[in-house]
Order: C-alpha cells, then sequence, then structure tokens
C-alpha cells in the first residue's frame, strides 16, 4: 500500500519538509484555492506538481475536485460546469495524475460538533455528539422536522443544552459544523444556512440520486478514455443531515453508484472512518465486497454511543477492527499484483489523528494535525509490515 498523507497545498502550515518526516511518499492534495466550477489549469497543476516532486514526493491522488452545488442540486444548464469539470480532468492527465477522490455530499461535507473533545491520557479528537446536532437543527435553525431524526432523549437534552447555552457556544457548535469545508469558500452562519437549505427544498434522495447518475454519466466516459480513476468517498457522518438527503452512506448505496455506470473508472474511496460511524457498517466486509473498485483508502477509527454520537477514536481502537480492514485491502492487492496489474498499490492515508503534544499550538485544519496523524500513519504501518510479512511466510511454505 502507498502511503500517503493529505497537504492543503502552499498555505498549510505543515510543510512538505516536515511531511517528509512522517516517512509517508505520496501526497493528497488539490487546488484549493481555485473556485469551485472553475477550470484546474494545466499551469497550475504543473507548478503544484512540481513542488511536490522537488520535496520527493508523489501526487497520487487529486482530493478532492470538488462538484459545484449546482450539480448536485441539477440547477439549470450544466453543461459549462461539465465541460469545465471535463477539461480539469484533461489537465489532470495530461500531468500524469490519474486518480480523483471527490463527494457527493449537498452543502457540507464531513460534519462534526466538537473539534477538540478530550481523549483519556491527554490530547484530543473530533466528536459528533447527537444531542449537539440536534440543538443546531431542532432550535438553532429552528428545522422542526429535525425532531424525527434523533431519539427522544436526544431532543430532550438538546433543548436543555440549548436553554443553557451562551450565544459564544452557539457560534462555537456552527463553527465546529462548518468546519468540514475543504476551501474557504461557503461557510455559513445561521441565516446562510437556511438560506441556502431553501435551495434543496424538494431534492429527496431519489431526486439527489438521478442528479449523482447525471454527473457519472458526464465524466466516466471521459475518465475511460483519459486512463482515469475515480473514487467517491462516503458520507460522513452516513446519515442525513439537516434534512438533506445523503445517498453515499451504506453498501446498498455504494452497490447502486458503481452499478449506475458499470465501469472500472467508477470506483470507491474506502473511508473507513466515514462509513464505520453507522453500527449497521461492517467497514471490513464492505471492502471485501466493494474491493476491485477501491482506488484510494482512508484509514481510522471511531467509537459509537448508543445514541448515534461517535468520536474519532486512535487509529488501531476503536470500533472498526482496523487489521482485518488493511488485511483486506492487502489481499486485494495481491489479487491485482497475481493479474499481472502495473497499478496494483491502493494509496491510503491516516484520515485523520488526535491532537497530541504540541499539535494544538500549530493551529493547523481541524482534524489534520501533524504529530496524532503521524502516530496513525506509523501504527498501519506496522499493521501492514506485520501482515505482509505473515503472507510472505504463508507464500514460503
Ligand atoms: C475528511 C475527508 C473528507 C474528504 C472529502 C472528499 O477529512 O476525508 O473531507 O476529503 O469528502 O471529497
Ligand atoms: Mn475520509
Amino acid at each position: 500500500m502507498k502511503e500517503s498523507w493529505r497537504w492543503y497545498g502552499p498555505l498549510d502550515k505543515i510543510s512538505l519538509g516536515e511531511i517528509a518526516q512522517t516517512g509517508a511518499n505520496g501526497i493528497v492534495t488539490a487546488l484549493h484555492e481555485v473556485p469551485y466550477g472553475e477550470v484546474w489549469s494545466r499551469e497550475t497543476i504543473a507548478a503544484r506538481k512540481a513542488e511536490i516532486e522537488a520535496a520527493g514526493f508523489d501526487w497520487v491522488v487529486v482530493e478532492s475536485l470538488p462538484i459545484h452545488e449546482r450539480i448536485k442540486r441539477g440547477e439549470g444548464d450544466l453543461s459549462a460546469l461539465f465541460a469545465n469539470y471535463r477539461q480539469s480532468m484533461a489537465n489532470l492527465a495530461a500531468e500524469g495524475i490519474h486518480t480523483i477522490c471527490y463527494n457527493f455530499m449537498p452543502l457540507l461535507d464531513w460534519t462534526r460538533t466538537d473539534l477538540a473533545a478530550p481523549v483519556d491520557r491527554g490530547g484530543s479528537c473530533l466528536r459528533f455528539s447527537a444531542p449537539r446536532m440536534a440543538a443546531l437543527e431542532i432550535f438553532m435553525l429552528g428545522r422542526d422536522a429535525a425532531r424525527r431524526d434523533y431519539l427522544p432523549e436526544v431532543v430532550a437534552q438538546a433543548e436543555s443544552w440549548f436553554q443553557a447555552s451562551s450565544d459564544d457556544e452557539r457560534a462555537g457548535l456552527m463553527h465546529a459544523v462548518m468546519a468540514g469545508l475543504p476551501g474557504a469558500y461557503d461557510r455559513y452562519d445561521a441565516d446562510g444556512l437556511r438560506t441556502a437549505l431553501k435551495l434543496y427544498e424538494g431534492i429527496d434522495r431519489a431526486v439527489l440520486r438521478s442528479h449523482f447518475k447525471r454527473f457519472l454519466e458526464e465524466v466516466i466516459p471521459t475518465a475511460e478514455e483519459l486512463g482515469m480513476r475515480f473514487c467517491v468517498h462516503p458520507d460522513d457522518p452516513p446519515r442525513d443531515i439537516l434534512g438533506l438527503p445523503r445517498i453515499v452512506s451504506n453498501a446498498d448505496d455504494i452497490a447502486w453508484i458503481l452499478g449506475a455506470v458499470d465501469s472500472s473508472a467508477n470506483g470507491l474511496t474506502l473511508c473507513a472512518g466515514s462509513l464505520g460511524a453507522n453500527p449497521k457498517n461492517n467497514v471490513p466486509a464492505i471492502a471485501r465486497r466493494f474491493a476491485d473498485r477501491i482506488h484510494f483508502a482512508h484509514l481510522r477509527n471511531v467509537r459509537k454511543d448508543a445514541d448515534g454520537s461517535f468520536e474519532e477514536a486512535a487509529h488501531l481502537s476503536g470500533d472498526t477492527d482496523m487489521v482485518d480492514l488493511v488485511a483486506a485491502l492487502l489481499e486485494e492487492e495481491g489479487r491485482r499484483r497475481d493479474a499481472g496489474r502495473a497499478d496494483c498499490e491502493i494509496p491510503f492515508r491516516p484520515d485523520h489523528g488526535h491532537e497530541l503534544l504540541d499539535d494544538a499550538s500549530r493551529n493547523t485544519h481541524p482534524g489534520y494535525p501533524l504529530i496524532g496523524r503521524m502516530r496513525g500513519l506509523a501504527e498501519l504501518r506496522g499493521v501492514i509490515a506485520g501482515l505482509s510479512y505473515g503472507r510472505h511466510q504463508h507464500q514460503q511454505r
């Protein structure tokens, strides 16, 4: 497996020189400065690639080539947006970059309510509290319909929190919920969010699926021609948020997507932490079922509570059997190797990490600290080495 690391580009507080010391050799990044919907020019891609290569890395995955909200909403004439998207793809392929991660989450990206929840023995993690999210939806935004999405006791806790909370605490909650958005765009306050949600009125699961299918039909044939691999990132958390349908949340959803345009160019980012936040998802089983379409993996763990809350656990210690999951990915690599494929290595990154030791002082992107991710990567590297040795021994016998 190819060890990679998400770097947010020149504005990232962690430099490529520092990333080199983590042992990773692949970089996962995007042109975060280009507004959604605009073409990534070949020159800009080439300059970023040169910077990455000069530091001794390969640019292994684009995460993400973002999909404009109008495409998700199916709004108006989309031909120019699709043409721009395909042009960016062609420019990336011309620069030798072939793996593209993207998501189809309406409006938000990953969603948490607390960016610094304490963990045992020190440090902090990202946490999703069902009562806090319910407080935001029901009481701060006034979406009464959201009551249906939470257990009655969660709604009761949400109401007490809301009544006792200060303006600063409410603003802090809104800030945490927006933190998953990758670029500097489209962060909302309560009014802005209400307005943005109105644009999604009438877009239910079936409608959103039809917009997703249209996207796949517009880009996957081009991806095939260009030799590119697309890999959709699952919804995080894998459930409806703010009443917006989320359609990349479980094995049935994934089967539908991969079948909607049945091509190896239409693949999956196996994000263990996202899928693992729903107790119904068995992540190693999902990895085995869709193994031949996994083009990229995000490895991290979660620990779930009974009320729908969860927090990010250390990479090897949450609810997902990480060793079994890595074994599933190594089995797939073995099959690719046996089939004589040149591109058998699956790139992975330690998705998020805890904030540990000096991490908080660097004020890095939430979820993306240096030391916490380095710990995760080191643990995963150990698992991979151990399983690879076992497999090697087995083959010798
Ligand atoms: C979380 C990430 C996601 C992911 C996008 C992909 O940290 O895994 O934000 O980058 O959803 O489009
Ligand atoms: Mn992920």
